[in-house]
């Protein structure tokens, strides 16, 4: 697969008004055309543009009219993020300048890039791994602490490098295996089956690691959603807002406050929690409300975790009682809010409805216990482990369905290999577990798959 050949450019910082804008080109042309758009203080051209050098001076169009006062900087191939040669004019911010900078480059003969083609010249170029070239995707769209981590540490070549560990192992074993295959009548045991499986063992426990960190690799990255639910007027619309730590939800003494849905999020030790608050659940409800309600349960479904809360200082309701049988199968969090008032049931009063969980007692309107529900909402993220500076985390349904393969393809092979099947066989898998890992790091992968990834990107990276 070869990058293109020709000269791209586009808008590298978001459009809108700024200080700055980057207008950035990349390819065979792109000194030639800084040379020909950009001109020194005096109104002479450039002579000589050195790599990594930045120049001032002014953007000019074809009739030598002064679009910007900019800088401009030149990174010679390979030394560049695309291995190509690369230039970069640093204009004014703001959508009529850039826009202008971008034109005059292309009237030059220069292509607008597609988004995420600058990242794509740079993979097909060998300079990112496919796996650090989504860590880029992941790195931008970053909201957190902890996703900011992860994609940073993807991106240093953590994964990568992982697998590539992998991959060694898996090497040598496929090297005994074609061994065995071209000398079968020499009898020459290089080494024991037993070695072989003991050494696919080790491969496969470290496969199921990275395999099981999807889990927390996936809600660090994209977040969990959080839903808030419960019978009317027990505090729901209070505890969206007393999380947020700002008024974001209408609250009322009245019953049937909250009709439709509302998503926020909030970034609770760095992990980020998409929060929805509903409306509450019961069942004499008017037309307005069982649409609530409707929504409502959409949300319960798509919910990772529910914080189904409870008001302390009322007896059980019937329609107490309905909310956690509903959501009793779902991982959930048990609140009794109000806390700050008296409380008229205990915790044993819930066993009749089958909640035989903790419950963390709150009190949204006086901000007690608000920490202690932030805690057990993020190890439920996080388990009971902190993240760690240079984790190694499966953050993408790609990564992970490449992993369960390659996982399957060796337990195939120790199978084979416990069993006595023809060593050919069991070469077959291990070449494609070999595929499996090479598919992660972008290896001879297909072109719509890589359309696919690279379209996540936006224009001008
Ligand atoms: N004393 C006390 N009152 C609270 C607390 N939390 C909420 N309330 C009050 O309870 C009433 C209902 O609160 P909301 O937050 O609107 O309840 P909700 O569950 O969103 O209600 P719906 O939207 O109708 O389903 C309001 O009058 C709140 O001020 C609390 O911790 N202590
Ligand atoms: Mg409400």
């Amino acid at each position: 697969m070869e990058a293109g050949h020709d000269t791209i450019a586009a808008i590298a910082t978001p459009l809108g008004v700024g200080g700055i804008g980057v207008v950035r080109v990349s390819g065979p042309d792109a000194v030639a055309v800084a040379h020909r758009v950009f001109i020194r203080p005096g109104g002479l051209p450039l002579t000589r543009l050195q790599s990594h050098h930045v120049y001032h001076g002014f953007v000019v169009d074809e009739q030598g009219e002064r679009i910007d006062e900019a800088l401009l900087c030149v990174m010679r191939q390979p030394h560049s993020y695309t291995r190509e040669d690369v230039a970069e004019i640093s204009c004014h911010g703001g959508v009529m300048t850039t826009q202008r900078v971008l034109e005059t480059v292309l009237a030059q003969g220069v292509r607008v890039a597609e988004p995420g083609e600058f990242t794509r010249r740079a993979f097909l170029n060998g300079r990112l791994d496919l796996t650090q070239a989504e860590a880029v995707i992941d790195l931008i769209n970053a909201r957190t602490q902890a996703s900011h981590r992860a994609a940073i540490n993807q991106l240093d070549g953590a994964l990568s490098r992982r697998l590539r560990a992998i991959r060694e192992e898996l090497i040598q074993v496929s090297v005994y295996l074609e061994a065995g295959i071209d000398f079968p009548e020499e009898d020459l045991q290089l080494v024991s089956e037993a070695v072989l499986c003991e050494r696919l063992r080790g491969v496969a426990t470290q496969l199921e690691a990275l395999s099981a960190s999807f889990a927390r690799g996936r809600l660090l990255r994209d977040g969990m959603a959080v839903a808030v639910v419960g019978r009317p007027n027990v505090g729901k619309s209070s505890l969206l807002n007393a999380l947020l730590g700002r008024d974001r939800a209408i609250v009322s003494p009245q019953p049937g406050t909250t009709r439709d849905t509302i998503e926020e999020e909030l970034s609770i030790d760095g992990v980020l929690i998409r929060l929805t608050d509903t409306a509450g659940l019961h069942t004499a409800a008017d037309l307005i409300e069982q649409e609530g309600m409707r929504r409502a349960r959409i949300v319960v479904e798509r919910a990772e975790l529910l914080i189904v809360v409870l008001d302390g200082n009322a007896a059980l309701t019937a329609d107490d009682l309905l909310v956690l049988t509903e959501t009793a199968e779902a991982p959930r969090l048990l609140v009794r809010n109000k806390c700050d008032l008296p409380m008229s049931w205990t915790v044993a009063d819930l066993a009749s409805s089958g909640a035989l969980e903790p419950v963390l007692d709150v009190s949204a309107l006086r901000q007690h216990g608000l920490h202690e529900l932030e805690q057990t909402i993020v190890r439920q993220v996080l388990g009971n482990e902190p993240l760690s500076q240079d984790e190694v985390l499966l953050t993408r349904a790609r990564h992970h369905q490449s992993i369960i393969s390659a996982l399957e393809n060796i337990r195939t092979v120790r199978h084979g290999l416990q069993h006595e099947m023809p060593l050919e066989c069991v070469a077959l898998n291990v070449s494609e577990a070999l595929q499996n890992i090479a598919d992660v790091l972008g290896e001879s992968v297909a072109g719509e798959v890589l359309d696919r990834i690279f379209h996540q990107f936006c224009v001008g990276k």
